[in-house]
């Protein structure tokens, strides 16, 4: 895979074709420089504006930004909303009949919901929530499968003022307690199991389990979607089933009107820490950069079919399946499997089915899919996409280059957006119809978010210099806080040593180069990036010395082909070293432990046995050493500070 040097010596420009130009939403460069000068000028005007032009409100706001009691900003915070009706009500009455989703299972089923169909099953669940004592400001634990009722149970709780927490279906058991009682859930939504690839998959024997180990009282009921009809254990009157939940429930709903600053949902993310955190989104500012961003990155127009291939566990599948393109009154595809089931043509045959036209991916799936079948998007009719988008890690200039030609054939621009969980909706990404791309780059920030790449004290570095990546100004969509931890969320994002904290740190380091695009280097803190998904090194290193045989443990990344980063684990047993067949069987044991504590998603591509690990002569873990010996590099660094040299000799064997 290209490193950062290569990618920064990226040349190819691609700017958009006249044609794209025309019809863009953002048309053309002085059209992006006018939105970012509104912006400069009037910064609160420029919001404001937005607000009022995206979301329909109850109640109108009148103040748009308070900043006393920074960095806890409130945005249009004497305003009132529901998030659901600006998602499904409002459509009712001149695009009712629209499809607002286009299902497709793993067996390739295909169902067609309306927003009429849709606003029903919304109201019904809503109703089925409420018949349980689900309240306004209420926690409600989601652990779906990728399918339509996902999205209902989401958009029942903003209809109520309840606030979920979605844990993705590949979380363990163990993850699931651990959220349940963060959140202090009253309820957790599942269904017996899901489907992907073909094979199903428990969630609510997970959930029984989690609910098994205690400590999560807080949890009333679990409320049971049947899909494939599997037999699981029945805990009476706790476990309700879904469809008798709705069966007598009325289609109609009232929404809870809230404040704009009312918590929409919290969701987990890996930090540094072992501890995940839970990143509280607020109703308005969210559902605001949900709205712009999809406006003016995704170039939104009413007949477009978009498809995001994100799970509704993460927070893409949040902001870009079950919001953002229903508050536009879009239509989108949701597909429930693997982009390799049957065959590694499947998402190209969904693109030629569904006639999507924009499609928004993970370069880790766009690296799969090339190593599978460079050769089969040419088997399929593509001629409907105009747009590709690429989210969650950086991407190479290989893939890009064959996603722009193979996927796009050199017709579609590709949206590189970073964001974050945090960020709620995109930070820097090219306005399609404005800004000429460049392979790696997500090249410029939407207008009205101020990003800057600076130094350790806040001081902005020059061009093609590494820094932190940092947002000088708060902006509608960011986090609130962290649920139950408001001290560690301004630690983390608003660091007191880089101007004073008053900007938000996004964990994330960058350069700019000379012609100002952002070229992301990766995480500056101990998260690793698998395949698009985030793990704290440290999560995974809990999870290793839980295990009886374990001593100590520390785990890094190394560069992946396809993940991005694959998850290297060094590990100090209890008794000797093992070697030989026994190493391979503890190796296997491992892996799977740390697949049942956290999910698999966390599972170690590799373990590697030491009588210790290296660590200076004050006890610290030397995890740079670590990573190159991980990398296979010859170690050039200067290890006189290490307790016990010898070791690395050991470490350097590669594992399994
Ligand atoms: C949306 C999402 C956030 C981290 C982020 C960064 C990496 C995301 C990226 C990207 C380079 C992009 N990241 N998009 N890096 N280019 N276009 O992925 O949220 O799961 O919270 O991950 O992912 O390191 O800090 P989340």
């Amino acid at each position: 895979m290209a490193t950062i040097e290569s990618i920064l010596h990226e040349k190819r420009v691609f700017p958009p074709s006249d044609e794209f130009v025309r019809h863009a939403n953002v048309s053309g460069l002085e059209a992006y420089r006018a939105l970012c000068d509104e912006a400069q000028q009037d910064y609160l005007a420029f919001w404001a504006r937005l607000a009022r032009q995206h979301i329909d409100w109850h109640k109108p706001f009148t103040h748009v930004l308070d900043e006393t009691n920074a960095p806890f900003y409130k945005w249009f915070d004497d305003g009132e909303l529901n998030v659901s009706w600006n998602c499904l009500d409002r459509h009712l009455a001149t695009n009712g009949n629209k499809t607002a989703i286009i299902f497709e299972s793993d067996e390739g089923a295909v169902t067609h919901c309306s927003y009429r169909e849709l606003h029903a099953q919304v109201c019904r669940f809503a109703n089925a929530l409420k018949s349980l004592g689900v309240k306004t400001g209420d926690r409600v634990l989601i652990y779906m499968p990728m399918r339509i009722e996902a999205v209902v149970a989401m958009q029942a709780c903003a209809r109520i003022g309840a606030i979920h927490s979605v844990v993705f279906g590949g979380f363990s058991a163990k993850s699931v307690r651990e959220r349940a009682i963060n959140a202090g859930a009253c309820v957790i939504v599942t269904a017996d199991q899901q489907t992907r690839g073909g094979k199903q998959h428990a969630l609510k024997t997970t959930v029984d389990e989690a609910l098994a180990m205690g400590g999560a009282d807080c949890v009333r009921h679990v409320v049971v979607y049947r899909h494939t009809g599997a037999t699981i254990a029945w805990n009476t009157p706790r476990d309700r089933w879904w469809h008798e939940l709705i069966d007598n429930q009325s289609a109609k709903c009232d929404p809870v009107w809230v404040n704009a600053e009312h918590p929409l949902f919290t969701l987990y993310t890996s930090g540094s820490t072992g501890k995940p955190k839970g990143v509280q989104h607020s109703s308005a500012g969210y559902l605001l950069g949900a709205m712009v961003s999809i406006q003016w990155i995704f170039d939104f127009k009413p007949h477009d079919i978009f498809w995001c291939t994100a799970d509704v566990g993460w927070i893409t599948g949040h902001t870009y399946v079950a919001y953002g393109p229903l508050a536009m009154g879009g239509t989108q595809v949701i597909f429930e499997g693997a982009p390799t089931y049957p065959d590694a043509g499947r998402f190209w045959k969904i693109i030629q089915n569904h006639k999507v036209s924009v499609f928004y991916t993970a370069p880790t799936a766009i690296r799969s899919l090339i190593k599978l079948g460079a050769d089969l998007p040419a088997q399929y009719d593509l001629s409907s996409l105009r747009l590709l988008g690429s989210v969650g890690e950086p991407i190479n200039p290989e893939a890009w280059m064959w996603y722009y030609t193979v996927v796009g054939q050199s017709r579609c621009p590709i949206v590189d957006t970073w964001w974050q969980t945090e960020t709620g909706s995109h930070m820097i990404a090219p306005t399609p119809g404005a800004i000429a791309l460049k392979p790696g780059s997500c090249t410029f920030p939407l207008p009205g978010i101020d990003a800057a790449v600076v130094d350790e004290a806040g001081h902005a570095v020059p061009p093609g210099q590494g820094g932190f990546l940092v947002i000088k100004r708060p902006f509608p969509s960011q986090l609130r806080t962290l649920w139950n931890d408001p001290e560690r969320f301004k630690q983390t994002y608003f660091p007191k040593d880089i101007a004073g904290g008053s900007y938000y740190l996004a964990g994330d380091s960058a350069q700019r180069s000379e012609d100002g695009y952002f070229w992301i280097m990766g995480r500056t803190d101990d998260v690793l990036n698998v395949s698009g998904h985030r793990l704290g090194t440290m999560e995974v290193e809990s999870a290793l010395v839980a295990n009886p045989l374990v001593a100590e443990a520390a785990v890094v990344g190394k560069p992946h082909e396809i993940k991005g980063e694959a998850i290297v684990a060094f590990v100090v047993l209890k008794g000797i070293r093992p070697q030989g067949e026994q190493a391979a069987e503890i190796t296997a044991t491992l892996r799977d432990w740390v697949a049942r504590e956290i999910g698999s998603i966390a599972r170690p591509d590799e373990i590697r046995f030491g009588d210790n690990l290296p660590k200076t002569r004050s006890g610290k873990i030397m995890r740079r050493l670590l990573r190159a010996l991980a990398k296979g590099e010859t170690i050039t660094q200067d290890t006189s500070t290490l307790e016990n040299p010898a070791i690395l000799e050991q470490l350097n064997q590669p594992g399994r």
